[in-house]
């Protein structure tokens, strides 16, 4: 990877698998000039979930999370940039759907804070932790694009 560049763990998340807006969100991240780097569909089991979303087990919406997110398949990816970890926090907008800008993912798209969309990473540390947990090294690609220097010109 390159020099300054991150990598962060999106979900497509149930309810967007359900509403068919997996190439939308996908786009969206294409279109911003991220590279992905890693991709497979899965369901979530118990395990996993109660993994991904431990900082949230005493929260009162936590089994709520829970049940939702392990109640049909995620899409899972592995998008890398510069700054990736923000990028995609920023094109997901606020975790309340309600009150996400217009032009993110979840203002455009979403309407309900626990039917939000998307998940990423919220921080470099996470991210590390999060790709691991989804992804075996084997499973993440390298590649060079060549529109890349239209997009990240090297200084
Ligand atoms: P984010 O997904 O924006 O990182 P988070 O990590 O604070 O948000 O919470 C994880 C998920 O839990 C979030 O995407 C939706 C759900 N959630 C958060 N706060 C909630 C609340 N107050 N009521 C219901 N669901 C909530
Ligand atoms: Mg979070």
């Amino acid at each position: 990877m390159t020099t300054g560049y991150e990598r962060t763990l999106v979900l497509i998340k149930p309810d967007a698998v359900h509403r068919g807006l997996i190439g939308e969100i996908i786009s969206r991240l294409e279109r911003k000039g991220l590279k992905m780097v890693g991709l497979k569909m899965l369901q979530l089991d118990q395990q996993k979930a109660a993994i991904h979303y431990a900082q949230h087990r005493d929260k009162p919406f936590y089994q709520e999370l829970i049940r939702f997110i392990t109640s049909a398949p995620v899409v899972a990816m592995v998008w890398e940039g510069p700054g990736a970890v923000g990028v995609v926090r920023k094109a997901m907008g606020a975790t309340d759907a309600a009150q996400a800008d217009p032009g993110t993912i979840r203002g455009d798209l979403a309407l309900d804070i626990g039917h939000n969309l998307v998940h990423g990473s919220e921080s470099p540390e996470a991210a590390e932790r999060e790709v691991a947990l989804f992804f075996n090294p084997e499973e993440l690609v390298e590649y060079t694009r060549a529109v890349d220097r239209w997009i990240t010109p090297p200084r």
